[in-house]
């Protein structure tokens, strides 16, 4: 990983002629050494507590933050925003790239609370592979039974990591019969727990046969012992790694750990190098784009703006997913035509940041960026395409905002546009002119815009009801939108892109407008660049 030293852009346009146009081996190597994963669970699972030891186990940070710890010494990088800090949860997907065993690791911890479960979703487009946490006593939850699916329509290969084995939990053999049983999913072991709860100090690696533990235990050790029967046992009736059914998606391996005791770790990130899956292809309007292609194609999955509270910066994370990214480049915004240089992308590692000179497909980098930059956006070298899967839902609960200040009215229209673009909330400024409206799918997320919002902006809000319960995306002929724009007048809005949206207040109402009004779609879900190519 070619990493710059300071900030400064000095580099200026025409810097693309400098590297190769054709695929060297080089490239292909390194694209061959990234892994691009994202953690995944119901809540309080342990991600970012094991995130944070991920990152020590890779040599990358040299404290692991604890996510218990209260106040000062509460300092896990991963979760680093205030409203994060205080409530001891993850709000927002982190990014952290390192280096470590030979390969480059884009690590990518997620918010359980399904309040929070859009950036989840966009997060999984961007990646290559998920590791499915599992809290050891409470087995499969609703929210990972949740996300399993979302990655089983993609195609997102899972590692299992059985968490809080320090813990009174269930049995390992009841554990695993319970993924495969809920998830459809055959499970193989690859590390088994030795000893359990308080008794519990390591693993063993039945691959490379091999004890990992933190304290020397001997032959008549009654969890040696314990272990002896238990392997047998395994052996005989658990199906060995495979990695083609790993790739498939018919077959978990399952590490089994304590990420606060920092067990099992280790095996997990050398299993993440062993046989994590590579760059995959991404899937466009026009064609399916391989990583191994020369030209570099990127995908903005997540803004994040006022990272650096000094510089009021705006981030625009992106995956490469093909070719070779080099600092000063100047690459399409598809959706544009606009050409946007390069002049400063940066490896994140929370919200700590590093020049990039230049990345590899499968490497998420951040742009900074002035509002350019949308989720969704495809970013080429040459090709017109656009990448699609990255969706926004229709909220489901829908608020008016009440703004206490009325000097402060400007800056509360840029900040909720900003705000907007980053996915927090969503905007819908209604058409009549009246106060602007901001949809959810949980009450979560409220909290954090009002968090954000006086935080950041120095702007308190409050919430009003409305009579609007849900809002869907109109598209059709332009004509007949004005039209019906029109007739409706207090139920149209428009959203943060500006693009028409129906706010019905029930769901009657919404199908009784639907029939009168045939020539017009109503969608739940808006996916620009799926419908763009379908128009
Ligand atoms: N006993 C025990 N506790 C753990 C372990 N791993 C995490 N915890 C605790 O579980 C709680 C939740 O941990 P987090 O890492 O914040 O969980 P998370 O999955 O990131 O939660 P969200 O991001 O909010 O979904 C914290 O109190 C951790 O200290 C473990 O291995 N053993
Ligand atoms: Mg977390």
């Amino acid at each position: 990983m070619a990493v710059g030293g300071d900030a400064a852009s000095d580099l200026s346009s025409g810097v693309t002629d400098v590297y190769d146009r054709a695929m060297s081996t080089d490239a292909a190597t390194e694209i061959a050494r990234r892994r691009t994963f994202a953690i995944i669970s119901h809540p309080d699972a342990g991600k970012t507590t094991l995130t944070e030891r991920l990152l020590r186990a890779g040599g990358a940070i040299q404290l692991a933050g604890n996510v218990r710890a209260k106040g000062e010494r509460r300092r896990t990088r991963s979760d680093w925003m205030g409203i994060e800090r205080e409530r001891g949860i993850s709000v927002v997907t982190s990014v952290m790239t390192f280096e470590h065993a030979g390969c480059v690791f884009n690590l990518l911890d997620t918010p359980g609370h399904e309040d929070f479960s859009e950036d989840t979703y966009r997060t999984l487009t961007a990646v290559d592979a998920a590791v499915m946490v599992i809290d050891a006593a409470k087995g499969i939850e609703a929210r990972t039974r949740k996300l399993f699916e979302i990655c089983r329509l993609r195609d997102i290969p899972i590692l299992t990591f059985i968490n809080k084995m320090d813990r009174e939990a269930q049995d390992p053999f009841a554990l695993l019969d319970e993924v495969s049983s809920a998830l459809a999913l055959d499970t193989a072991p690859v590390t088994w727990p030795v000893g359990r709860a308080s008794e519990f100090v390591g693993t063993y690696d039945l691959r490379k046969l091999r004890y990992r533990t933190t304290i020397e235990l001997g032959q008549s050790d009654p969890r040696m012992i314990a272990m002896g029967e238990e392997l047998d046992l395994v052996r005989g009736a658990l199906p060995e790694f495979d990695e083609a059914s790993f790739a498939a998606g018919h077959l978990t391996p399952v590490f089994f750990g304590s990420a606060i005791r920092d067990i099992g770790v280790e095996d997990l990130l050398d299993g993440l190098a062993e046989y994590g899956p590579k760059p995959r292809a991404q899937p466009a309007d026009t064609r399916i784009v391989e990583a191994s292609e020369a030209n570099l194609t990127a995908l903005v999955f997540k803004i994040q703006a006022n990272m650096d509270p000094n510089h009021r910066d705006r981030i625009a994370f992106a995956r490469v997913c093909s070719g070779r990214l080099v600092r000063g480049m100047r690459l399409k915004q598809v959706r544009t035509g606009k050409l946007i240089p390069l002049h400063a992308p940066q490896f994140f590692f929370a919200r700590d940041r590093q020049i990039a000179d230049e990345a590899f497909a499968g490497d998420v980098v951040g742009i900074p960026n002035h509002g350019t930059l949308r989720i969704g956006d495809t970013l080429s070298e040459i090709e017109d395409l656009n990448f699609v899967g990255v969706p926004y839902f229709a909220p489901e609960i829908l608020r008016r905002v009440r703004l206490s200040d009325a000097m402060k009215a400007k800056k509360l229209r840029q900040a909720l546009q900003e705000l907007a673009e980053e996915g927090v909330v969503q905007l819908f400024r209604p058409q009549d002119g009246s106060p602007p409206m901001v949809g959810v799918v949980g009450t979560l997320q409220l909290d954090v815009l009002v968090a954000r919002l006086a935080g950041e902006y120095g702007v308190p809000i409050g919430f009003d009801t409305t009579p609007f319960q849900m809002a869907r995306w109109i598209s059709g002929d332009r004509a007949l939108i004005e039209k019906f724009s029109q007739e409706q007048r207090t139920g149209m809005a428009d959203d943060v892109d500006g693009d028409p949206v129906f706010m019905g207040t029930s769901a009657f109402m919404l199908r009784r407008t639907m029939e009168l009004n045939p020539g017009l779609t109503f969608r739940d879900i808006k996916d620009f660049r799926a419908e763009k190519s379908a128009a």
